[in-house]
């Protein structure tokens, strides 16, 4: 076989099988899950050994609560403090108090504010209460919009934040929410962020609501992950998800006033569809084809394809092409959905997690679309061989629309989505 023709047998087989997987999906669901997690084939089935492999060595799909990279600040981190001081400073579900109270410097006009003051603030068990009737659950990938790939990828569980907000009776003078959590009673340390009244109150574009969460993969939220409550926003990248919620200030300020504005970023930047090369061969022999495979982030624009491009490092470049728009890009294969959640979801009922999880049909607990939105992906590709040289490979994402990575956002401090390059050498 030419290494055109082990591409094309890999891709058909992998269409074959991904189709078989669906069709069995509703009746023989549980069989899928005794096989390997991402081929939903069995290991005889593909026509390249190191290809499968490298398949079979993908990161699992959902990240346990404990592998997320972590962003936190505060000196010290407030998830590094004792059990006892994280009680005594109101960061454990026994003693967690939110306020949600109105901006002194740009009144809003709230019938009823949740203030310690007024003893009213709301507790663990008053969040508990709403969340009997208004929680919701939805997968999201967490990602730094200063950092080249996601943090980790959840389903994120919380009480929107519009039903705690309506519980002050706003009346009028409300144009924006911002919050921040709590940095170890230090001005210098806070770090807040803002969202428009609007986006809390409506939900657009079929996106879930920005909730206050409590849950990450079934399991109580950590200290580390922003427990007992954070903010998750799901469209938008982390700094909008504060960590150890301790208030809401619900404002008539007309403009965002969020930490994250001070150090250039674009704080109105929401998540770009980006990729990058999880496993790729350094040293490959002439003419022995390339496997390859990474992960690939939906961004708000959704993700349509990745393409890989291999390029001779001595060949240049034009100038005017700084996207690689005109390079002869070729298609990898997006990977369906694992038939096995995986140890994230090890120590809950998945199944009855995932029926009531958005975007997850509430029959099968599968996907109803996939790639899911503001999720993640991962993908593989088979390149062929190549004579002896020096190589860069590149990866790119085309979204929804049509639009080929880094485009429509290019610019770094809306989010990273610069084109990545890994070296190859053929021998
Ligand atoms: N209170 C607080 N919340 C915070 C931060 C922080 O430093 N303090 N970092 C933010 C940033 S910049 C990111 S990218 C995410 C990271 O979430 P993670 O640590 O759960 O992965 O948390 C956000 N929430
Ligand atoms: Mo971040």
């Amino acid at each position: 076989m030419t290494s055109r023709d082990h591409v094309q047998t890999f891709l058909s087989e992998h269409r074959q099988a991904t189709r078989r997987h669906f069709l069995a999906m509703g009746a023989a669901g549980a069989l899928a899950s005794q096989r390997l997690s991402w081929l939903h084939v069995d290991a005889a089935e593909t026509s390249n050994d190191t290809l499968r492999q490298a398949i079979e060595e993908i990161e699992p799909w959902l990240t346990p609560q404990e592998e997320f990279r972590d962003v936190s600040r505060g000196k010290p981190k407030p998830h590094s403090l004792s059990p006892e001081q994280r009680a005594d400073v109101g960061l454990t579900r026994e003693t967690w108090k939110l306020e949600v109270i109105s901006d002194k410097e740009h009144p809003a006009t709230l019938g009823k504010p949740l203030s310690r003051e007024a003893d009213k603030a709301l507790d663990f068990a008053g969040l508990m209460e709403l969340a009997k009737t208004k929680s919701v659950r939805f997968p999201k990938v967490m990602t730094c919009l200063n950092i080249g790939c996601p943090l980790g990828m959840g389903i994120w569980e919380g009480v929107p934040m519009r039903d705690v907000l309506w519980l002050t009776q706003p009346q009028e003078n409300l144009r924006r929410v911002f919050y921040y959590g709590f940095h170890n009673d230090d001005e210098q340390q806070m770090f807040r962020s803002s969202l428009p009244v609007g986006r809390v109150l409506e939900d657009v574009r079929g996106l879930p609501p920005v909730i206050l969460c409590y849950k990450l993969n079934g399991q109580w939220l950590t200290p580390e992950r922003g427990g007992p409550v954070r903010v998750v926003v799901p469209e938008a990248y982390g700094f909008k998800s504060i960590k150890w919620l301790s208030h809401l200030m619900l404002s008539n300020i007309s403009h965002a006033n969020d930490t994250y504005a001070e150090k250039n970023n674009d704080v109105d930047s929401d998540l770009k569809t980006f990729c990058a090369t999880l496993a790729v061969p350094r040293k490959v022999s002439a003419g022995e084809p390339i496997p390859v495979t990474g992960w690939a982030q939906a961004g708000i624009s959704g993700l349509k394809k990745v393409q890989i491009w291999v390029q001779q490092r001595s060949e240049k470049w034009p100038d005017d092409d700084p996207y690689f728009q005109q390079a002869p890009w070729r298609d990898a294969e997006l990977l369906p959905f694992p038939a096995d959640w995986g140890e994230a979801l090890e120590e809950v009922d998945s199944q009855a997690l995932l029926r009531t999880t958005q975007g997850f049909s509430s029959s099968t607990g599968q996907p109803s679309q996939w790639p899911l939105p503001l999720g993640k992906a991962h993908w593989a590709a088979l390149h062929p061989g190549l004579p002896a040289g020096e190589y860069i490979l590149r990866c790119r994402t085309i979204d929804a629309n049509g639009a080929a990575q880094p485009l429509p956002r290019p610019f770094r401090k809306s989010g990273h989505a610069a084109i990545e390059m890994t070296r190859i050498q053929v021998t």
